[in-house]
């Protein structure tokens, strides 16, 4: 979400949205939000996963991937020109609102809470920004108070979230879950293009690389 030092968060830290300390011990059963990139002839990247330390998400950490992961893939299919800057973010609000419903974090008709923000609680960042020689790179997101038109060759980051804080309304297996997946995509003419499609993402993919380290 944020140039320049990377985010190395794990447990609770996993949910501080710019944490930078970075100096915690990872704890069997936290998740470990990673949050870095690099240059590549003056160009940044930004990426983000979210492992399990132990090498295994438990149930709860998997269910939450899981909308996340879902909520990226949706943003990332409105990716594409013609559509506004603000598709990508609106498809990542329905699918986390809908998965928040779904693990009884939220609860309501899905239209009434997106309505009234309610997974703001959940989910309170954008889904992107653009990316080019800087990481938050220069860019009107609106154009005469309209969002954007995307084009082909514009590059912008997708990265849903959900974050879950030790509360009395939440059931005690999901606190401190913080969970962000991010990639840079391409808009092109047709489908986006995922320019860090060749990095691990999927559960199974995660996991493997964990207990592989
Ligand atoms: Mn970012």
């Amino acid at each position: 979400m944020f140039p320049t030092t990377p985010i190395v968060g794990s447990g609770a830290n996993a949910c501080v949205m710019h944490y930078r300390d970075n100096d915690q011990p990872l704890s069997h059963g936290d998740l470990l939000l990673l949050d870095a990139g690099c240059e590549h002839e003056l160009y940044a990247s930004d990426i983000t996963r979210t492992f399990p330390v132990s090498g295994r998400f438990t149930p709860s950490q998997r269910a939450v991937y899981d909308v996340v992961l879902e909520a990226q893939l949706a943003a990332i299919d409105k990716v594409r020109s013609g559509n506004h800057w603000n598709h990508p973010h609106e498809a990542a609000v329905r699918v986390i609102t809908q998965g928040l419903v779904k693990l009884g974090l939220l609860k309501g008709r899905v239209a009434a809470l997106i309505k009234d923000q309610e997974y703001l609680q959940f989910f309170s960042h954008r889904t992107g920004h653009w990316l080019g020689l800087d990481v938050h790179d220069v860019g009107d997101y609106k154009v005469g108070g309209e969002w954007r038109v995307l084009e082909p060759g514009m590059v912008l980051t997708v990265e849903p979230g959900i974050y879950i804080r030790p509360s009395p309304r939440v059931p005690k297996e999901f606190w401190n879950i913080g969970i962000r997946i991010e990639d840079e995509v391409l808009v092109t003419a047709d489908a986006a293009e995922v320019l860090t499609a060749a990095l691990e993402k999927t559960p199974e993919e995660i996991e493997s690389l964990v207990q592989a380290a």
